[in-house]
């Protein structure tokens, strides 16, 4: 818990973003190495509008492609992989997507993700208009929360 609000402070400067009833606050991407095909974009979904509504697809100029993932524990081993029916959002509510539990993930990395520079980010929902991010990269807790994670 420590290290998830820890992440939220060095995030907090991206701001409030508003696209019709759905708010992204909070967002960073992990930062990566050259050799990391994949990584992580985390953020505060804010359904503030009274319609539930679904993220259906992220996508980025960076990577290849954009999935929502879940994380699930198998066998003591945490396991990723994509809600192919996108991530509902329910209304009134803030759907927090995290390092170990829900999250973005960017795969295909382009070229590494360097601290301290903002990626562009689109995410397309079901209902509200598409909200095009500018997501800062840090480097996020200590870096443990992705060691037991396989795709
Ligand atoms: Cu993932």
């Amino acid at each position: 818990m420590k290290k998830i609000l820890f992440s939220t402070l060095l995030a907090s400067y991206a701001g409030l973003v508003l696209a019709q009833g759905i708010a992204a606050n909070h967002a960073w991407a992990r930062f990566s190495v050259p050799g990391m095909s994949s990584s992580g974009v985390f953020m505060d979904l804010d359904n503030h509008s009274d319609k539930d509504d679904v993220l259906l697809s992220v996508s980025s100029p960076v990577a290849m492609s954009g999935e929502v993932h879940e994380t699930t524990d198998v066998d003591g081993v945490m396991k990723m992989r994509p809600l192919l029916q996108g991530l509902p959002l329910p209304a009134g509510k803030v759907t927090q997507l995290q390092p170990g539990k829900m999250h973005i993930m960017l795969m295909g990395l382009k070229k590494p993700l360097v601290k301290g520079t903002t990626i562009p980010v689109r995410l397309t929902f079901r209902y509200a208009k598409p909200l095009m991010l500018n997501v800062p990269v840090s480097i996020g807790s200590s870096g443990s929360d992705n060691h037991h994670m396989h795709h």
